[in-house]
This record gives structure tokens, sequence and C-alpha cells, in this order.
């Protein structure tokens, strides 16, 4: 029998100016799994983003023990933190093994591997790699990793090997399986609301998008994959039961790609738990009166746009793929059927200029919409604008460690791509667009606000009262709750 193996799992804090709110569902769904498939295995699952500990404290526990595999990861402005987390284990634990997975390293595989610590990245869904990769590592630290697919990792000369791609997976319900709630800490996620109020958590359900945007980063294709509704109910029914869910927040690219999806969940959730409230992802040109008046007779309160721009030419040369006629509809309907409207822009991809700011400023005054999230056009790494980034020679590729170090939210400024701005101008005109809508802007009374929150979200509405002056700002930002 061969001797237990001590795995850490380490989620990266993410976003700490504002309070931990997203279940971290890769590195989550990876612990699941791990502890499912792999015998004698010791796995503690370490949730520095939402306890919100200091490096001495993380530093203390991965001190504690002696690891022998760790395993971390998420989205790419963990990529510091994640060559934080590899000095740290290796200072303790020479021996170790790392391993990064999430867009932090497979969007970056080489450069974080060359740049850090970490002994092996894991350059796509993580869910049958990690096993194989782990089992592997069980039986021969050293063991020769050629063979498994879907990973990258330093050779014995320090050279960066590429395995062969692994092939997404063809049916999330068998193969992928739910985070481990049990092993996060559950009550802060719960307690600090995304877009719902009482107890809300985020949901993923699907993995693919088929649009094109490109500044949007696609690592699972243009094919759409869902999970079953009846894994999404049995998830929900799950998190109903032991957790006291009143709320589901889906985070999917696009959880409305798939309409037949969206309107057997509508009319499951209807029978199976017709208190539950949820929000959506959305897209102005998958809406229609039917689906929203199914969506908002089945408990559904928000509907997520990002429009990006009130200019027909940007939203082509973004490859949008949706018409300012479609986004005022959708506007149009999300209003008629007493909808919040959460809707975000972009500002300063290429080609941007003067004209076509206006577009957007008039665009947002003319639908009465409001600007506050308007954010600057981001390259990150993987997608098509940074492709144009690199090629333009704003991005030098010497200079790229630095630069997606540095990267954060896209509501602050960090690169031009337009050639009309200086970084000053751009900057300042994100300020004045903001301003101009603002002075636009006709909110409902307080008393409309209050009766449409009410009809929304019955019971629940009592805790809009509740929301603190943080959690109003994040709503004001994201979830856009008294913006009807
Ligand atoms: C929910 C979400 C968020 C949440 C955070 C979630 C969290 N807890 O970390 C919030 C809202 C905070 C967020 C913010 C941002 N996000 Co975001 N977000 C997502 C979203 C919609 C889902 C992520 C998710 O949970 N996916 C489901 C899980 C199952 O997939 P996964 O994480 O990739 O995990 C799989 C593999 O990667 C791998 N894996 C993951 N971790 C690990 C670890 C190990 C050890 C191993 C072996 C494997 C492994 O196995 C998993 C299962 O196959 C994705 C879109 C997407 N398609 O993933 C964008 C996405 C990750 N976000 C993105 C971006 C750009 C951002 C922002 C920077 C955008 C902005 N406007 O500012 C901000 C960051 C803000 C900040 N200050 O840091 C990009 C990333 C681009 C890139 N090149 O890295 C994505 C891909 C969106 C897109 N399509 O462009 N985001
Ligand atoms: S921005 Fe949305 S619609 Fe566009 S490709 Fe990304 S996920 Fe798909």
């Amino acid at each position: 029998m061969t001797k237990v193996k001590n795995i850490l799992l380490i989620n990266p804090p993410i976003r700490i100016h504002d309070k931990p709110r997203h279940i971290p569902h890769g590195i989550a769904i990876i612990a699941n799994i791990l502890r499912k498939k792999i015998s004698n295995i010791d796995l503690c699952f370490l949730d520095w983003n939402a306890n919100r500990y200091s490096e001495e404290k993380v530093s203390s526990i991965i001190a504690e023990k002696n690891w022998d595999i760790v395993l971390t990861g998420g989205l790419i402005p963990v990529y510091g933190r994640v060559i934080r987390i590899a000095e740290m284990v290796k200072s303790f634990h020479p021996k170790a093994k790392i391993i990064a997975g999430g867009s932090a390293a497979m969007s970056v595989s080489s450069l974080l591997l060359s740049n850090s610590k970490v002994d092996i990245v894991c350059t796509g869904e993580g869910e049958i790699t990690s096993v194989e990769l782990i089992q592997s590592l069980i039986e021969d630290p050293y063991a020769d990793l050629s063979k498994i697919s879907g990973i990258a990792y330093k050779d014995k000369n320090d050279e960066i090997i590429y395995t062969d791609q692994r092939p997404l997976i063809k049916d999330l319900d068998k193969e992928s399986d739910l985070p481990a709630y049990d092993l996060l800490p559950m009550n802060i996620y719960l307690k600090n609301q995304i877009i719902g109020f009482g107890r809300d958590v985020d949901f993923i359900s699907s993995r693919g998008c088929p649009f094109h945007c490109t500044f949007c980063y696609q690592p699972w294709g243009r094919k759409f994959r869902g999970h079953s509704v009846d894994f999404i109910c049995e998830a929900i029914l799950k998190l109903k039961k032991e957790y006291g869910v009143q709320f589901i927040s889906f985070q999917d690219d696009e959880f409305m790609a798939d309409r037949n999806r969206v309107y057997e969940f509508c009319e499951r959730r209807n029978q199976l738990f017709p208190d539950i409230r949820w929000s959506c992802t959305g897209r102005v040109n998958l809406i229609s009166e039917e689906i929203i008046k199914n969506m908002r007779s089945s408990g559904c309160c928000s509907i997520s746009y990002g429009f990006e721009s009130g200019s027909p030419r940007m939203l082509k040369a973004m490859q949008k793929a949706v018409t300012i006629e479609q986004m005022e509809k959708a506007v149009a309907l999300n209003r008629q059927y007493g909808l919040p409207i959460p809707v975000s822009f972009i500002l300063g991809m290429p080609g941007e200029n003067q004209e076509s700011c206006r577009e957007t400023v008039d665009f947002c005054i003319k639908n009465n919409l409001h600007l506050e999230s308007l954010m600057f056009a981001t390259p990150y790494p993987g997608t098509q604008l940074f492709e144009y980034a690199v090629e333009s020679g704003r991005i030098k590729l010497n200079d790229l460690h630095e630069f997606v170090i540095k990267l954060g939210d896209a509501r602050d400024f960090l690169i031009n791509l337009t050639d009309s701005f200086t970084d000053k101008e751009l900057q300042e005109k994100s300020i004045s667009m903001k301003k101009e809508v603002r002075a636009h802007y006709k909110p409902l009374s307080v008393h409309e606000i209050e009766q449409k929150i009410k009809d929304l979200y019955g019971e629940l509405a009592e805790e809009y009262c509740k929301l603190s002056i943080e959690d109003k700002e994040h709503r004001a930002k994201h979830g856009a709750i008294d913006l009807f």
C-alpha cells in the first residue's frame, strides 16, 4: 500500500477591494473529483480568497504540514499570487510538486512556467488531467509525464514540454462534478450576495460560447456545452437543503445560448423549487418577448447584458454580432417585464474615437441607461484583442510578465489601444462620459424602486433594505438592482 499523500489546494485572493462573493468553481470542482477518484490522499482546501488571510497566515499553513502536491490557480489576475504561492511552497517543501490551472495558468502557460517555481500547468479542463497527473505523481514523483495529455511542464533541463491537447469533455454531467461545497467556507459566500438577496450563490451551468467577441477569452471554444437541466436542478435542491440557498446567480459565459435549456429550466424550477429566485447572463440577440416572459414568471430577477458600445462601427469591430435595434429591444423588454437593466460597456477598443464615444453616450441617454459599468478595453491573454496588442507593438513579448502581473479589473486603465486618444485623454473621457450620462439619467422614485423590488423578489425584498453601502456599491457596478 502506498503512503498517504498530503495534497493542498489553494484558492488565491482576487478582487480584494470587494468582499469575496464568487465560489472558486474550477479548483473546487477539481478538489471534489480528486477526493472521489484517488485513494490514499489527505486533501486540504485553503480558501485564501474567502478568508482573506494575511500572507503570513498562508505561509504558516503551508509550513505546518509536509505537503507532497500543491494545486493552485484561477483567473488571470491571480497570476502574481500563483507565483508567490509557488515560492512559499518551495521554500518549505522543495520537493513538493506544484500544479497550476485556470486561465492564470493556461492562457500564459510557458510564461508562468518560465517565471515561477510552478512545476506543471494544466492547459485545459482539469477534471481528467488532474486525476491522471496526480495518480502518476503518487506512484512516482519523478514519473515521465509526457504521456499525460493536457499539461505543460519543465523537464530535467528546465525545458518546457507541452503534451497533446486533451479533448474537451463531451458530457459535463458525467465527467465533471459540483464544486466541493463542504470544503469551502460557504457562509462567507452566501452572505456576500452577487446579484440576489438573501442566501445567494453563483453557479456555472455551461462552458463555451458560440460567439466571437474579440476581447473575450474562450478556452472552451465556440461549442456550447451545457449541464443538463436535471443536473442543475439536483444541484439547486442540494444547495437549498444543505445551505439554505434562496437565490442562484448563473455566471455562465452565455447562460441563454441554448434556448430550449432555458425553457426547460423555467418549467422545472416552477415545479421543483418555486421559492428560489435567480439571475443570469444574456445576449440581446437571444432575447424575445416569449422567453423573457417565461423567465420572469419562473423567478428570474435579472438578465445582464454586455452592450459594450452604442456605436455600430465599434460593435462590428468587436465582432459582437448584435445591432443597436436588438439592444434597444432588449432594454424595452426588460422594462416591460419589470426587470432591472444591468449592462456593461467598454471604452478604448481599437478604432474608438470621439465620434464612437459620442454614440455610446447618446445611446445611453436615449434609452435612459446608466454608464457606471464602463470598462477599459483590456487585452487579456488568449483573446484576439491580445494578438492585436502584440502585433501593433503595444505589448512587447519581452515585457509580457510585467504586463500580466499588472492585469486586474478592467475598470482600471492599463493600456491604450486607440489611435485617437492619449492615455490621459482616454481616462478623462471615461470620467466625462459617465458624468454626462449621469446628468441625464432619470431614476425612478424611491417608492417605485421599492415596489419593483417587491414585485421581483417577494419576501426576499426585505433584504434590500439591509444592504450595506459596500453591497449597494457592488450592485451599482454589477447588479444594477435599482436601475429599471
Ligand atoms: C465567474 C467569473 C468571474 C468571477 C470570479 C470567479 C472566481 N471565483 O474566481 C468574477 C466576477 C470575480 C470575475 C472577474 C473577472 N473576470 Co471572470 N470569469 C468568470 C467566468 C464567467 C466563470 C469562471 C468559472 O468559474 N468557470 C467555470 C470553471 C469550471 O472553469 P475554470 O475556472 O476555467 O476551471 C477549469 C479549468 O480551468 C481547470 N482549472 C481551474 N483551476 C484549476 C486549478 C488546478 C490546480 C487545475 C489542475 C485545474 C484548474 O479545471 C476546471 C475544470 O475543467 C469566466 C468565464 C469562463 N468561461 O470560465 C470568466 C473569466 C475567467 N473572467 C475573465 C476576466 C477577464 C475577468 C476580469 C479580469 C474581467 C474584468 N471585467 O475585470 C475580472 C477580474 C477582476 C479582478 N480584479 O481580478 C476571463 C479570463 C480571461 C483570461 N485570459 O484569463 C474569463 C475567461 C471571461 C472571458 N470569457 O473572457 N470573473
Ligand atoms: S463576450 Fe459573451 S457573447 Fe461574446 S464571446 Fe464572450 S461569452 Fe460569448
